[in-house]
């Protein structure tokens, strides 16, 4: 336990120039890189201690999570290796042995292969996606059109959690737009793009269901129905607040329901989870904070995941499109994020925590590699210009490498208060995809990745706003609802 604090101005003593930097996170992503290669290629993850390959899906994700990274760090070799062995064994392997979330097998590989495809022009990696993704079809038919949340390719079944039968998660149903629309638009197959036209209808045909805009996290995908009373921007509901903003986004505003629903949750959010006691509130008091809290059985708890400290990005984000005002909202959240990661012995924060009384309580104690924080200071970056964001990026980095690093690779620190304990043997592929992208691009030029042109989806992977002509040919408004064809449906 530790009390809140600020030490703000305290973490940019002599830093080097910014292309260093660069190519010290380059150097860093190749070390996971080629440790996954030589220990673990065929694999999902690498074990970074003990040089060994480790499954969860069976789609070799680090292969397929890495490509754009590959891509936009120019390791031009590295990526056509990637792409030629994918191209001799990925379906067929995949076919044999995939099993597990529908979300993540989206957001993964369809994501990985279509931005991979977007940025090299490697049509091969359109095929793969659209081969495999097709595969997925079946687990959208259910009678709201909301995910079956598990499928097992080689016995082609779908299923749900013993413990929540007929239940799927919001983030699981609604965060899958980005890579369903842009595959819809690639290959000209609307199958994809329906599913997520039917997915958003049926958010926007049950809005007596929200509370104060915000979604329950579990939903029964046959009858419709939410089956719990907790709302947050946390896990297993996160990216689905994400998607309605970039799905808005990457339609040029065409999914204008989206943007609806995104702003109506904005306000629900600023109405009961924003957890704010700074600046007018309380000007004298030194343990000023804001934070995005929680709610369970209707009473506010906040028991909290790193998984949210992604929120600050995307209200920055939200900004540039809605209330510019958010920005500085979104800028004292990721100020106090900042301080509870320098607040530890590690300057990394621990995945699983509560608040209580102004005072921050650390549950699961372990930093698990993950993007959420660096990719906030990224956009925050993007749209403030201020160097402060660098600054923090570049120390979440830093510790990284002194606390996370092995010969091949990184771990999850096991104690962010105590380092010394070491790390554990998983490296997860959204450290190649998200935590090394987000910290390489921060410190480039802006124009690389351009956000006027690009959406990241949940999983770091840039996709091009689609195409105006695809959209006049495929979307018209009513009332700020989008029209769906259900023929096929
Ligand atoms: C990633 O796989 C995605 O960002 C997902 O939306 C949830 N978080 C993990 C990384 O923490």
């Amino acid at each position: 336990m530790f009390s809140l604090f600020l030490i703000k101005n305290c973490y940019s003593i002599s830093l080097p120039p910014y292309l260093e930097r660069q190519n010290k996170i380059k150097n860093s992503f190749h070390l996971a890189w080629h440790g996954y290669k030589k220990c673990a290629q065929g694999h999902d993850f690498l074990k970074p201690r003990s040089c060994q390959g480790s499954d969860w899906l069976n789609l070799s994700l680090t292969l397929i999570d890495s490509l754009d990274t590959l891509y936009i760090m120019n390791f031009q070799n590295e990526f056509d290796e990637a792409v030629n062995y994918l191209e001799s064994h990925f379906l067929e392997h995949a076919l044999k042995n995939a099993k597990g979330p529908v979300f993540e097998m989206i957001i993964r590989v369809t994501g990985g292969l279509l931005s991979a495809y977007q940025l090299s022009g490697r049509k091969i990696l359109l095929d793969i996606a659209y081969n495999f993704t097709s595969y997925l079809v079946p687990s959208f038919k259910t009678k709201t059109g909301l995910p079956l949340p598990h499928i097992d390719l080689l016995n082609e079944k779908q299923f749900s959690w013993a413990w929540h039968p007929r239940s799927t998660f919001l983030a699981h149903a609604g965060s899958l737009s980005l890579e369903l629309m842009t595959l819809s638009q690639e290959t000209g197959d609307n199958r994809f793009k329906e599913i997520s036209d039917r997915i958003y209808e049926f958010f926007l045909n049950n809005r007596k269901q929200s509370i104060c805009g915000l979604w329950p996290s579990r939903i029964n995908f046959v009858t419709g129905l939410f089956s719990t009373f907790d709302v947050s921007f946390d896990a297993y509901s996160d990216s689905f607040y994400e998607y309605l903003l970039k799905t808005y986004i990457i339609t040029n505003g065409c999914c204008k329901g989206c943007g609806t629903l995104y702003q109506e949750a904005i306000k629900g959010m600023k109405k009961i989870l924003y957890r704010n006691n700074s600046k007018t509130q309380n000007p004298n008091y030194d343990d000023q904070h804001a934070y995005i809290g929680s709610i369970e059985q209707y009473k506010p708890l906040d028991n909290l995941t790193y998984l949210s400290f992604f929120v600050p990005g995307m209200v920055s984000l939200g900004s540039q499109y809605f209330n510019s005002l958010d920005l500085e909202m979104a800028e004292d959240i990721a100020d106090t994020y900042a301080d509870w990661h320098f607040g530890t012995n590690s300057g990394l924060m621990a995945d699983s925590f509560f608040v209580e009384n102004h005072t921050l309580f650390l549950i699961d104690k372990s930093y698990k590699l993950r993007p959420e924080f660096v990719e906030s200071c990224f956009y925050l970056w993007r749209f403030t210009g201020d160097e402060h964001w660098r600054d923090i990026a570049w120390n979440i980095y830093i510790s990284i490498e002194n606390f996370c690093k092995t010969n091949h690779g990184y771990g999850e620190l096991n104690n962010v208060e105590i380092p010394q304990l070491g790390i554990n043997d998983i490296q997860d592929s959204y450290l190649l995809a998200e935590t090394f992208k987000y910290l390489y691009l921060i410190f480039g030029d802006s124009s690389e990745i351009d956000l006027n042109k690009y959406v990241f989806t949940t999983e770091a992977h840039p996709l091009l706003h689609l195409k105006q002509s695809w959209l006049n040919d495929n979307y018209q408004n009513v009332n700020g609802y989008v029209l769906i064809n259900t023929n096929e449906l």
